[in-house]
């Protein structure tokens, strides 16, 4: 019998050793674990302080590059310039950004009437039925202008105070594109229709066209601008027609026949323009794992000077 109980305590004796050598294994993997995630994070962190740092540079050189359209012109967009970073790249590209409805031209005295009118037809260009561009119309300039007086087709505070999460107008001007999210009436269906041809400024000035640098998609907005009388058709026709080395001067743009049939009452030449009233940079930063988008808009209309006007980070 004696025996049989030395064999049990020892047996038990081994049991308990195991157990201890488990759970100590156990402590041990989940203290690499922990030490591996803290070493993870802080190269992260270290990833993301040197994209921050990179994004700075960048935004130091963009400012430089941006004078360099004023000679370059139109050579100086779309090529992708790269900069090797210590342990990344910054991937940058400049492009021209002038051509675009300032939807903040609804509020400014400027704008007034004539902008809230061709805002419409761009609207109606963009294949948006006319009674909904009325509705649009109203709604964005009830959100900019500085009273809370509705409009006939628009909505003030009363609209989005019933809203789910209640919200108010912002009655001032847009600071970010993205805000006309929230301005009733522009579901996701719309903005897809018009993202192209609008944009946000910080002034109520409408900045004059680029006619060297008018994609097609840019259609809705020449007709828009230059005439009530032009249509989308032969917008889209003059684009397309525009020789390889551009037009060079406003004056051949407005010799096309298309366009000097069109009574003077009619045209808004100062619209037009063959330089870039702005000009933006993207930056794609990455450095090891981590990788950032940035967004750089410069104010380029008087010659010799670059304003940074916007900075965006992120998707967008
Ligand atoms: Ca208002």
């Amino acid at each position: 019998m004696t025996g049989v109980y030395r064999k049990r305590e020892r047996g038990a004796a081994l049991l308990s050793i195991l157990m201890i050598v488990a759970v100590m294994s156990i402590a041990a993997l989940a203290a690499v674990e922990s030490l591996g995630r803290s070493v993870a994070l802080a190269r992260l962190s270290d990833e993301r302080s040197q994209i921050l740092w990179a994004a700075h540079s960048a935004e130091a050189v963009a400012s430089q590059s941006v004078l360099q359209v004023e000679t370059l012109g139109r050579q100086a967009f779309g090529k992708p310039a790269v900069f090797p970073l210590e342990r990344g790249v910054i991937v940058a590209a400049l492009s021209d950004d002038s051509n675009c409805f300032n939807l903040n031209s609804l509020g400014g005295d400027a704008g007034g009437p004539a902008a809230h009118d061709i805002y419409k037809r761009l609207l109606v260009h963009s294949g948006i039925l006319p009674g909904d561009a009325q509705r649009l119309a109203d709604t964005a300039a009830d959100w900019i202008d500085g009273d809370e007086e509705t409009r006939a087709y628009g909505a003030e505070a009363d609209t989005y105070r019933r809203r789910p999460v209640p919200y108010r107008t912002s009655n001032r001007l847009m600071e970010n594109i993205s805000e006309l999210r929230a301005v009733e009436g522009y579901e996701p269906g719309i903005l897809r229709r018009i993202s192209e041809n609008i944009c946000v400024r910080p002034d109520t000035n409408q900045p004059a066209l680029n006619i060297e640098t008018l994609k097609h998609s840019n259609a809705p907005l020449l007709a828009a601008l230059l005439s009530e009388v032009l249509t989308l058709e032969e917008a889209e026709v003059i684009i397309r027609g525009r020789p390889v080395s551009g037009w060079g001067s406003v004056g051949a743009f407005l010799g096309l026949d298309t366009i000097s049939q069109i009574a003077p009452e009619s045209l808004n030449e100062a619209i037009l323009s063959v330089r870039s009233g702005y000009v933006r940079l993207d930056a794609d930063i990455s450095v090891g794992s981590a990788r950032e988008k940035i967004a750089l808009i410069y104010k380029t209309d008087t010659p010799g000077s670059a304003i940074l006007v916007e900075r965006r980070m992120g998707a967008f």
